[in-house]
């Protein structure tokens, strides 16, 4: 009986470890662009985008000047190398959100 317990504590230990250490680094992140206009502009920041390695869910709304993305489990891209990367691609980043999902 004891050593049941013990591992009932065991799993629910490393579970509850793995379901904050991913939480912990998934951001979600919602920048406001200036600039896009059309869907060339979406796929390209797009491409940018995914070619990081570090990023999921990335979607474009061209109507709300909107980008937004998923950093994947584990892996950070903080405000700066989002504005870099936005800039550098010819765009301009208003604001930057980020949700602990
Ligand atoms: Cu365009």
């Amino acid at each position: 009986m004891k050593s049941l317990r013990r591992i009932a504590i065991f799993l629910a230990l490393s579970f509850g470890g793995i379901a904050l250490s991913s939480a912990a680094f998934a951001d979600l992140v919602k920048v406001s662009v200036n600039g896009m206009v059309c869907g060339f502009c979406a796929q390209g920041i797009t491409k940018k985008l995914e070619n990081t390695g570090l990023l999921e869910k990335i979607n474009v709304d061209l109507e709300k000047k909107i980008v937004s993305f998923s950093t994947l489990p584990g892996k950070q891209f903080d405000d700066s190398s989002v504005t870099k990367l936005i800039t550098e691609a010819g765009y301009t980043v208003v604001k930057i959100e980020r949700e602990k999902p």
